[in-house]
């Protein structure tokens, strides 16, 4: 039985496309707290994280924007990500991809006062390492994981804190990388499983290596979960929809082997657009993917994902 805390962070300004705000109100219609506390877990819904204004921060790149809104938003969800660690695991219920960067530092925070490495599992088609000045859409979203992981080549960014070393992040699902994602991606060690390892190999053995590890170092671990992980034909509620994503069943195995593992302590949901769903499938399979991470199973048999 796990305590788990949601916390909405209706976040929509790491991107242009209006609508992800909506997110958190649609996680509850779609049954997300009923769905957990019939698998026997307690639930506790803190509501939603509220910014302080911002502050009027500028970058040298003309094409990012709110930027003063992003770093208040990480300084509030850092905060909220913090204190939910000390009571259960917190499901932040967003927004758009940029809410990692305050979720996740929170919950490195709360790592390093437990004296645990942190490791970060990423579920998406990008792989989200711009910097400010890399980016060229301007959105925040495309960023999270250049700072929480402090690429090479950035310039240190006090609001963007960088606690996860990138040994310690894990891609999953990976298949839209621009040119200068590439470049920081192959000077980083985080571990890239894009399309073309789960086509070969499947999720099984990547996915157990690198739970592995995270035992092996007695980690703590946080999912990131964006929407476009998904393929479109199942999850059409993303403004960044990429074909060829993981498969309903694909998904649902992550999520069965993530439980099996016992290992995750906190978990975003991202991206999801309600304004672009279709009578709340995309909502509806978030939630459902969330019941297989906590531990809805069809029948109790011996587990291999171990
Ligand atoms: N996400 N690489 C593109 C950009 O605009 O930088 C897409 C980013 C998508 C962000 O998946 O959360
Ligand atoms: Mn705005
Ligand atoms: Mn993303
Ligand atoms: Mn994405």
């Amino acid at each position: 039985m796990t305590h788990c805390i949601l916390i909405g962070a209706p976040v929509d300004e790491g991107q242009k496309r209006a609508g992800c705000l909506m997110g958190p109100a649609a996680y509850r219609v779609a049954g997300l707290a009923r769905t957990l506390s019939e698998l026997g877990h307690t639930v506790e819904d803190r509501g939603d994280v509220a910014p302080a204004a911002g502050r009027g921060e500028v970058c040298d790149n003309p094409a990012v924007h709110h930027l003063p809104e992003m770093i208040a938003w990480t300084e509030a969800l850092g905060a909220a990500a913090k204190s939910a660690m000390t009571a259960g695991m917190p499901i932040f219920l967003g927004g758009d991809h940029a809410l990692s960067l305050g979720t996740v530092s929170g919950v490195a925070a709360h790592a390093a006062a437990a004296q645990r490495p942190l490791f970060v599992l990423w579920l998406d088609a990008h792989s989200d390492i711009h910097s400010l000045m890399s980016t060229r859409s301007g959105n925040i979203h495309g960023c999270p994981v250049g700072y929480l992981s402090g690429r090479d080549g950035f310039e240190p960014m006090p609001a963007f804190p960088a606690p996860v070393p990138g040994a310690q992040i894990c891609m999953f699902g990976i298949r839209s990388v621009d040119p200068a994602e590439h470049a920081a991606l192959s000077a980083s060690e985080i571990e890239v499983n894009d399309m073309r390892v789960l086509d070969e190999h499947g999720i099984v053995a990547p996915l157990r290596g690198f739970l592995d590890r995270v035992r092996a170092a007695d980690g703590l671990l946080h999912v990131s979960l964006d929407v476009d992980f998904l393929d479109p034909s199942i999850a059409p509620a993303v403004g960044t929809t990429v074909p060829g994503g993981a498969t309903f069943r694909e998904a649902h195995l992550v999520m069965e082997m993530l439980h099996e593992s016992g290992l995750v302590t906190s978990l975003d949901l991202v991206e999801l657009n309600p304004f672009l769903d279709d009578r709340g499938q995309t909502a509806r399979l978030m939630v459902d993917l969330v019941g297989s991470l906590m531990g809805r199973k069809v029948f109790d048999r011996p587990t291999r994902a171990k």
